[in-house]
């Protein structure tokens, strides 16, 4: 029997290859000859989408047979990346398709740069949103990622003349080959107006919210394949549109040009990412965006309930919806709204289920970063929304008045209204009592929450609170963007690890091996020789590849400190000054990461790196030992570039301002040595590599907290250490401005002033820490032992481990295995 592979279907190379041509002419309707790279890019992606489809609709009619219980994890932000190469490598036929395209005369990985990211997220916590999705997947967990389709996503970063410059980001330009459009499960989302007590057809008063706004929701599906399993998951992001029947109904009244602006006021709701990073503005369309996907998402749920037949009394067996943070959380007064004015429910009963469906994860400790929305802006938009918080409120109070009888101030602090000035609802503390379980992201940051943030909830509700500490996958952080570090690996422990990270352990006992070290040696060159020529490429700048590769890459914030290793970098640079002949470490300084566009010190930072950059790499005196590099528009794209060839990883945050960080795990799990505070899962990242093998500086958060009150002052500091006062002095002087001292002004005031952040009280800790580092550097035989170490103790940190620990401590969700039917 001659059995043919089928088009849609089939892995063989021979078969990608007539698949490719077939969607080349079929879909792009191009022919090789006039194909554009973005064609052959397209042809290739619904080339793996096919085989993605087969997956998706075998994974969706089972959960749908079996009305599986279900994670609905409700995020504003998922920072996907790429998804070419993500889905090559989880459908296991990277190596098929990339001799198919050989083959073909192209280049896989010139396609594999094509594609335009969806960068619908800020950073830490919209890509923690997309690797948990990742893990779910792989553990066959049944599970559906809810979010927002931004038609503008994170802007793209320019840098002209050292300055940062925000340019839109147009992803959806080119289209779109991974999404599939669900019109027939479009919602409608009421917003503004006012409420109405009534009488209904059977004489019951009833609350009816009469809306000056109606939009409609529209799901576009993404599949979110697992790694080597046949669990295909869906990613569902709303798109707001106009509702028909206000346009008709504007055009009635010969309103035409009320109609067209009605549309546009729609569809703005998901037009563009708020990009901001840890800081709420409080802004009336950041509240729509909110109540938009978050109300769409939960008439999704119940829509889905009702084609399964499961009863709505069961919402809380059938799904478990976790709250990425609270911008999500009016999904509680959401809930209560249609249990008890649409579908008729008591208050007691629908508060049962509510309170049994959520579970919240905070993210930071940042006060500005803490969501309050002030009461007249609530109630304009969200009327009744408002009255059911002040419902929820009253009884929470009572509660709290039950168990802690006599203490007015306990009910004042901890009250879902703030009326300490102006009256605001309190998105964390409405989170907190409408869910069943609280968690922070690293073990530092949830002792941090129930010591201080979330003080009198934990008094209150002890048992709704655990840790999780957070996790990154090794499908997208090693194997797509390592492969020399996944080839070295496998040829000594087998690829185990790809799906049990702590197998990596391992590899301890190759530490001994001269040969081994050796191979990683090369290896780690290797890969900095293609980023050195990537750097050359995009900057013109000459890097040495054996330098030390020292990074920083995150978003641009005061409380991450870049301007502290800044002023490691002026520190070195003055002492060559001082004696040219001094014998240092040559490192090259990498940055990337974005500033928010209103965030004026954080952009005066980035100018700041380049400012230095420019004097430092042109210094003869510098000899080439010292190199700064900003490189721009940093991304996921960008991120997998760069994390493998670094050997430093900068985790300088202030402590007990880092709720966890994931960039110091994709670092170290690549093989780089970290130089940190005892901050976020730092903590937990230097318990698992040794002490040994880890460059700890700086304050603790108890002794920040002691400092803060006994008064400090960073100028004491400044007047007492001669090399930072030096290095100070410089940028005040204008020595990096052109002789400009008005320029990074604000920057030193900011640092002699009150140095919120603690700069100088940790310099003479990390420079000296630093100086341990570049000596640790040069005995190479050394550093390749911590950097193999690092690596195979980084176990812990993949999310697969943080998914199942949700799974089994409280989301209660078995997987599910998923055969695949012809
Ligand atoms: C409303 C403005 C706003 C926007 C985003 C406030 C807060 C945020 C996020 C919660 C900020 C964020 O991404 N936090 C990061 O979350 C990561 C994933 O848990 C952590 O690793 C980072 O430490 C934390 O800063």
């Amino acid at each position: 029997e001659v059995r043919v592979e089928d088009d849609r279907t089939g892995l063989s190379v021979e078969t990608l290859k007539r698949a490719f041509a077939d969607n080349l002419f079929y879909i792009q309707g191009k022919f090789p000859q006039i194909a554009s790279k973005n064609d052959f890019y397209m042809a290739l992606a619904y080339t793996v989408r096919d085989r993605l489809l087969r997956r998706w609709l075998n994974t969706a009619e089972t959960y749908s047979r079996n009305a599986s219980r279900t994670v609905a994890y409700l995020s504003a932000e998922f920072l996907m990346g790429p998804q070419l190469g993500n889905n090559l490598i989880n459908l296991g036929i990277y190596d098929q398709v990339n001799q198919a395209m050989q083959e073909l005369g192209l280049d896989l990985r010139e396609l594999l740069e094509e594609e335009e990211e969806p960068g619908l997220g800020n950073g830490g916590l919209g890509r923690l949103a997309a690797c948990y999705l990742d893990s779910l997947a792989t553990l066959e967990i049944p599970s559906l990622g809810y979010g927002i389709r931004y038609e503008f996503g994170i802007f793209d970063q320019d840098i002209k003349d050292g300055w940062q410059v925000e340019i839109t980001d147009k992803w959806l330009s080119a289209g779109n080959p991974w999404e599939l459009p669900r019109p027939e499960w479009s919602v409608e989302v009421k917003l503004g107006g006012h409420t109405e007590k009534r009488a209904d057809e059977h004489g019951n008063f009833k609350i009816y919210w009469v809306p000056n706004q109606v939009v409609k929701g529209i799901p576009y599906d993404t599949p979110i394949l697992g790694y080597k399993t046949n669990t295909a998951n869906t990613l569902r992001l709303w798109k707001a549109e106009a509702v028909e029947s206000f346009d008709f109904y504007a055009f009635d009244s010969g309103d035409y040009l009320g109609a067209v602006h009605q549309k546009t006021v729609s569809e703005n709701i998901s037009k563009v990412l708020y990009p901001n990073d840890n800081s709420a503005q409080g802004k009336e369309l950041r509240l729509a965006q909110q109540i938009f996907f978050v109300s769409c998402s939960l008439k999704d749920m119940m829509r889905i309930m009702e084609q399964q037949k499961v009863p709505l009394e069961q919402f809380p067996e059938k799904f478990v919806i976790q709250l990425n943070d609270t911008h999500p959380s009016v999904a509680i007064p959401e809930l209560m709204r249609l249990l008890v004015d649409e579908y008729d429910m008591p208050w007691e009963k629908a508060w049962g289920i509510t309170k049994q469906s959520f579970a919240y994860t905070n993210h930071t400790l940042l006060p500005e970063a803490l969501e309050r929305w002030p009461i007249g802006l609530f109630g304009k938009m969200l009327p009744r929304h408002l009255e059911i918080i002040y419902e929820i409120n009253k009884r929470f109070l009572d509660e709290v008045r039950m168990k802690f009888p006599d203490d007015t101030d306990r009910l004042r602090r901890m009250s879902l209204i703030d009326e300490s000035g102006e009256r605001y609802v309190r998105m964390a503390f409405l989170a907190c009592v409408g869910s069943y379980s609280i968690n922070g992201v690293a073990a530092l940051h949830t002792e941090l929450l129930k010591k201080d943030v979330l003080h009198d909830f934990y008094e209150m509700y002890p048992e709704k609170f655990n840790n999780k500490t957070n996790g990154v996958t090794p499908r997208r952080f090693m194997v797509l963007s390592n492969p020399r570090l996944c080839r070295l690996l496998n040829s000594k422990i087998g690829d185990e690890w790809i799906k049990n990270l702590y197998e990596l352990k391992k590899l301890e006992a190759f530490v001994e091996d001269p040969e081994f070290r050796r191979q990683w040696r090369e290896m780690k060159l290797e890969i900095k020789q293609d980023v050195a020529d990537y750097i050359k490429k995009t900057t013109d700048i000459d890097v040495n590849v054996n330098s030390m590769f020292d990074i920083q890459a995150k978003r641009f914030h005061e409380y991450k400190r870049q301007h502290l290793n800044v002023l490691h970098i002026i520190t070195l640079y003055n002492r060559i000054k001082a004696n040219p002949d001094i014998d240092i470490t040559p490192r090259t300084f990498l940055f990337g990461g974005k500033a928010a566009p209103g965030y004026y010190i954080a952009k005066l930072i980035i100018k700041l790196i380049n400012s230095v950059g420019d004097i430092v790499n042109r210094d003869p005196d510098v000899r080439d030992r010292l190199k700064v590099v900003f490189l721009k528009d940093f991304n996921v794209k960008f991120a997998q570039r760069i994390y493998p060839s670094a050997d430093l990883s900068e985790q300088i945050s202030t402590a007990g301002k880092e709720a966890s960080g994931t960039g110091n795990m994709k670092f170290a799990l690549n093989g780089a040595i970290t130089i940190g505070t005892l901050d976020g899962a730092n903590v937990e990242i230097r318990e698992e590599v040794g002490a040994e093998n880890f460059f700890l500086f700086g304050l603790t958060t108890e002794e920040v907290y002691a400092l803060k009150k006994e008064g400090y002052q960073p100028w004491e500091y400044y007047q007492k250490d001669p090399e930072l006062k030096l290095a100070i002095d410089r940028i005040a002087s204008g020595f990096f401005s052109h002789g400009d001292p008005k320029l990074f002004k604000p920057l030193v005031d900011h640092l002699l002033g009150n140095d919120q952040y603690m700069l100088l009280a940790d310099y003479r800790s990390y420079i000296d820490t630093q100086d341990r580092v570049s000596e640790a550097y040069r005995d190479i035989d050394r550093w390749v032992r911590m950097s193999i170490l690092n690596v195979a103790r980084m176990g812990k940190f993949s999310s697969d481990r943080s998914i199942r620990d949700y799974c089994e401590d409280f989301w209660k969700v078995q997987p599910v295995n998923i055969e695949l039917k012809e």
